[in-house]
């Protein structure tokens, strides 16, 4: 049998670096404390850490738009500081692995500088540039090279004065798209990316790696709806013609010879079909990719059109990956990152029942088959930011969002109400440390709001008690590293129309576990054949229950031989 890979019994941590810890007191985390972090990080257990990005940027995006793919950004530190972080890592037995954002760079990069300045620069052809659309005046309704939306709202397409042409972006217009079709582009980013191994990182997760390749006719868009001006074109630059190729090339020309790394494709809108090819190891593209099926259960045509969760669809979704990716392939296991709102106000109860729905709900988690994703703050079960005034949005997408429909004449209070519940912000309040002044996190004024639960929603509380979500993560984690039934058994689905009771079992061998999830504040009967009297592994009640059943937001493991 094939040896398994390093990182399949690995969990990895998700810092956010602008709300992780600030060292110097401007109000924003730097990478000096997250090395004053590292012993949580190390009680913890993880394995990997995976940084958000600290590259020079004009932080139109938080990061996510890059100004300098090879230094750091000064509100973050130097590269000095860099390498003693990751020796740091090292020391502490983890490894890191960086952000790699190369579907776009910054319009402030120095390539996108020179592209723009001319139709004949040398590097006009490494962003996606088009004339106005035929017959129409530059900058006039409609005029734009295609009817395709932008993420973070209006025309993915932004007139540039210099040449009177249009460039692409589907992000922030200060995101201009890269055009991977061009051979300089590739060669210039893989160059990149053996500069990172070569000063020791030990992987990348790619940021919407699956839209690298575009169809180079751009069509428009085929319009959904009534919809708004702008139509989604993901048809043309979701998994585009090219993208098995540009993987292909990327590893070979980067990865080859550096076999212990940790790669991690995000890809919005990826099926399972296409992703067990990017992640098939014969393939030699990805190790693992981020999928969002299983975020978009809650959700109508948009994240802001957002309802209550179906059980159900929830399991039927994880269910289908886990099936899919049971052969070839592997998959990874997240609630939350720094794009999510926070999985305990989303799926669980961030009031009365906290503690338990946060550790129920990692549980269910934790022991799929996968490689467990944590968001920081995740571990201390942190909610939702209260986001009480528009003033407390600090993220493009919502701040944007807000602004096209109170023009559009919505009620302004409404438009809140509807950002709320999915707002990125929810998950990018600083990291709650103790009970002091703003959490721990910062003596200054910290850039995003600290969530007023602090006071009870902190580290130091939860280190100190044994029956916090803390140390319900560290057992997770501790399991996943003892058992090889919770890292390779396979996957079965029980009590599939189950609207409050997620169950499943993983085997391997003669050893069977069996992971019960209570999705309520009210007792749940499980009726299972042969697991009365098993053995229980891991609970999140102190008091012993009575047969199979289950209290309000209670999850146990049970196994059996
Ligand atoms: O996100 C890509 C992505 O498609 C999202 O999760 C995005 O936040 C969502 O669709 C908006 O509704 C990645 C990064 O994780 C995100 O923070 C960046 O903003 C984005 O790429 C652009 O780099």
């Amino acid at each position: 049998a094939p040896t398994t890979p390093w990182w399949a019994d690995a969990v990895v941590y998700q810092i956010y670096p602008r709300s992780f810890a600030d060292s110097d007191g401007d109000g924003i985390g730097d990478l000096a404390g997250i090395r004053s972090r590292l012993d949580h990080l190390r009680t913890l257990g993880v394995d990997v850490l995976w940084l958000s990005p600290v590259y020079p940027s004009p932080q139109d995006d938080a990061g996510y738009d890059i100004r300098d793919y090879q230094g750091i950004d000064p509100v973050f530190g130097t590269l000095e500081g860099f390498d003693e972080l990751l020796a740091d890592v090292h020391a502490h037995g983890m490894k890191l692995v960086m952000d790699l954002v190369v579907n776009h760079t910054s319009d402030e990069h120095a390539w996108f500088e020179e592209s723009r300045a001319s139709k004949d620069s040398p590097k006009r052809d490494w962003y996606w540039w088009r004339p106005a659309r035929e017959g129409l005046e530059p900058g006039t309704p409609g005029a734009e090279p295609t009817n395709w939306g932008s993420f973070f709202s209006g025309s993915a397409w932004q007139l540039d004065d210099a040449t009177g042409e249009y460039y692409l972006h589907l992000f922030s217009r200060k995101q201009p798209d890269l055009n991977w079709e061009n051979p300089e582009v590739r060669q210039a980013v893989c160059a990149m990316m053996r500069w990172w191994l070569d000063r020791g990182v030990d992987g990348f997760r790619m940021d919407v790696i699956n839209m690298i390749s575009k169809d180079p006719a751009l069509p428009d868009a085929h319009v959904v709806g009534s919809g708004g001006l702008f139509a989604d074109g993901g048809a043309y630059y979701l998994c585009g013609p090219r993208i098995h190729e540009f993987l292909q090339e990327m590893s070979r020309e980067v990865f080859t010879g550096r076999p212990e790394l940790l790669t991690v494709g995000e890809m919005p809108g990826v099926t399972v079909d296409e992703a067990r090819l990017f992640t098939d190891p014969a393939r030699r593209e990805v190790d693992m990719v981020f999928q969002f099926e299983h975020m978009g259960v809650d959700q109508g045509l948009t994240k802001w059109d957002h309802h209550p969760l179906k059980l159900t669809d929830l399991k039927a979704t994880l269910a289908r990956w886990q099936a899919g990716l049971a052969d070839v392939g592997w998959n990874s296991l997240y609630w939350n990152n720094h794009d999510q709102p926070r999985v305990v106000s989303r799926f669980g109860d961030d009031g009365e029942h906290r503690v338990r729905s946060a550790t129920m709900l990692a549980t269910v988690l934790h022991l799929h088959r996968g490689t467990p994703y944590v968001y920081q703050g995740e571990e201390l079960g942190m909610t939702n930011a209260p986001l009480r005034s528009v003033d407390e949005l600090r993220d493009i997408e919502s701040i944007n969002h807000y602004r096209q429909e109170v023009a559009a004449g919505r009620d302004p209070e409404q438009v809140l109400a509807s950002i709320r519940p999915m707002a990125r912000d929810n998950a990018r309040t600083p990291m709650q440390w103790d009970a002091s002044p703003h959490a721990g996190f910062t003596t200054g004024t910290p850039w995003s709001e600290v969530n007023p639960n602090y006071t009870e929603v902190n580290a130091a509380a939860e280190t100190a008690d044994p029956d916090s979500v803390f140390h319900h993560y560290r057992r997770l984690i501790a399991l996943r590293h003892s058992s090889r039934t919770v890292v390779l058994g396979d996957f079965t689905l029980l009590l599939h129309d189950d609207e409050q009771v997620y169950a499943f079992t993983r085997r391997l061998g003669n050893e069977e576990l069996l992971v019960l999830g209570n999705f309520s504040g009210s007792d749940a009967e499980v009726e299972l054949e042969g697991w009365e009297g098993s053995e229980l592994v891991l609970g999140n009640y102190r008091e012993p229950a009575e047969g199979l059943g289950l209290r309000p937001w209670e999850a146990r493991v049970h196994r059996r031989e």
